[in-house]
């Protein structure tokens, strides 16, 4: 007997034009972004998938091999985002961690309506452990004009530094044990796994949500001895050592896709604190935490920068780093309270950097 069931399989291609079909005024710019950025997170899976091969191949002369693999990765995921997303007649310009300056559209090409700023390979330093990485991306509409040239004019530097709450799209792909493709247009978050046999990223987590207070607390505690009294006090909090709190969970691999990606699902804090050592923190904000703070967002959860919402933050330097404390809304709260409470004292606690102007890319 055959079972009439609608099919469960649910592929990108197919939910970006369902959900594209919800925007009366949608002109299919955004979608082709999109469908644009899975095939080149196909692409770069793909990759990163052999890098380790490369490391038994390059036995001999590992160090180098390795070296230059990781290094090759890296550009070879910007090279790859770059060509898939050139030629699509849909952005006037990017951004990339790869790369010092904005990144123009290549002159034989139309220009569009919208900027793409994004890592293409985050935290590509821990490929030869065969940690999981990631590739994060954020997506905004111009505010320049472009009606003077019949194929659009350049984007500025004034289009890109927009802070992230202009953002209409953004998401990551996390290349772990299995790659995953999370994204949001302000519709919520949802993640579609690919399935290699096919090379389709198929729905796997329609409308994901984190829960409100969470099992795990990422971060990197090296840096104690360099961080203002009240961001120990709230990690003292988070491990239930004042009493205030259960304990959570240390989980931090040092690959921030992969760290944010398990506090969506099971709930929790990453937090990159500013400290003596990197006084704005280390996370850029752009192609890192704007990102992730709308998909963490659009799922229920908060990001901050110490008191104020990051999403907020007007950035004044393409690759400025912001302090990022991300997840769970009631474990975010918590922070931003206790670093409220602090400001309240005049006792320093060395977030917000951001706010106070001076932020740089250093
Ligand atoms: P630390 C990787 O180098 C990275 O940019 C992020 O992916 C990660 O969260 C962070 O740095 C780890 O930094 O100082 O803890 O090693």
């Amino acid at each position: 007997m055959v079972h009439n069931t609608p099919t469960s399989v649910v592929t990108i291609e197919r939910f970006i034009i369902e959900q594209e079909q919800l925007h009366a005024h949608a002109t299919g710019d955004l979608s082709g972004i999109l469908r644009d950025l899975a095939l080149a997170a196909k692409m770069i899976a793909s990759k990163v998938r052999r890098a380790g091969l490369a490391d038994i191949l390059g036995a001999a002369g590992t160090e180098n091999v390795q070296g230059e693999m990781q290094q090759k990765l890296d550009l070879f995921a910007h090279e790859t985002i770059f060509k898939a997303m050139d030629h699509g007649g849909r952005l006037c310009a990017m951004a990339s961690e790869e790369v010092e300056h904005l990144i123009p559209i290549p002159e034989q090409f139309k220009r569009g309506k919208y900027v793409l700023l994004f890592d293409p390979l985050d935290g590509s330093s821990n490929i030869d452990v065969n940690v999981p990485v990631g590739t994060i991306f954020s997506v905004i509409r111009r505010v320049t004009k472009s009606d003077h040239n019949a194929k659009g004019d350049h984007g500025t530097i004034e289009d890109l530094l927009q802070p992230g709450r202009k953002q209409v799209a953004s998401g990551y792909v996390v290349y772990g044990s299995s790659t995953m493709f999370v994204y949001t247009t302000g519709q919520g978050v949802h993640g579609f796994t690919l399935d290699p046999s096919i090379g389709e990223f198929l729905l796997s987590h329609p409308d994901m949500k984190i829960p409100e207070h969470g099992r795990y607390l990422s971060v990197n505690d090296a840096y104690e001895q360099y961080w203002a009294e009240p961001v120990r006090a709230l990690m003292r909090r988070y491990r239930g050592l004042d009493g205030k709190r259960e304990a959570m969970n240390v989980r931090y691999i040092g690959s921030l896709v992969a760290d944010f990606h398990r506090n969506l699902l099971g709930g929790g804090v990453f937090a990159y604190p500013a400290n003596e050592k990197s006084p704005h923190g280390k996370l850029r904000l752009l192609y890192e935490g704007n990102p992730l703070a709308f998909i963490c967002e659009q799922a229920g959860g908060a990001a901050i920068d110490g008191e104020h919402r990051l999403l907020d933050v007007k950035p004044t330097e393409l690759h400025q780093r912001s302090p990022l404390f991300i997840g769970s809304k009631g474990d975010v709260e918590i922070a931003r309270q206790l670093f409220h409470e602090a400001a309240q004292k005049g006792a320093g606690h060395g977030q917000d950097v951001a706010h106070r102007g001076g932020a740089n890319g250093k």
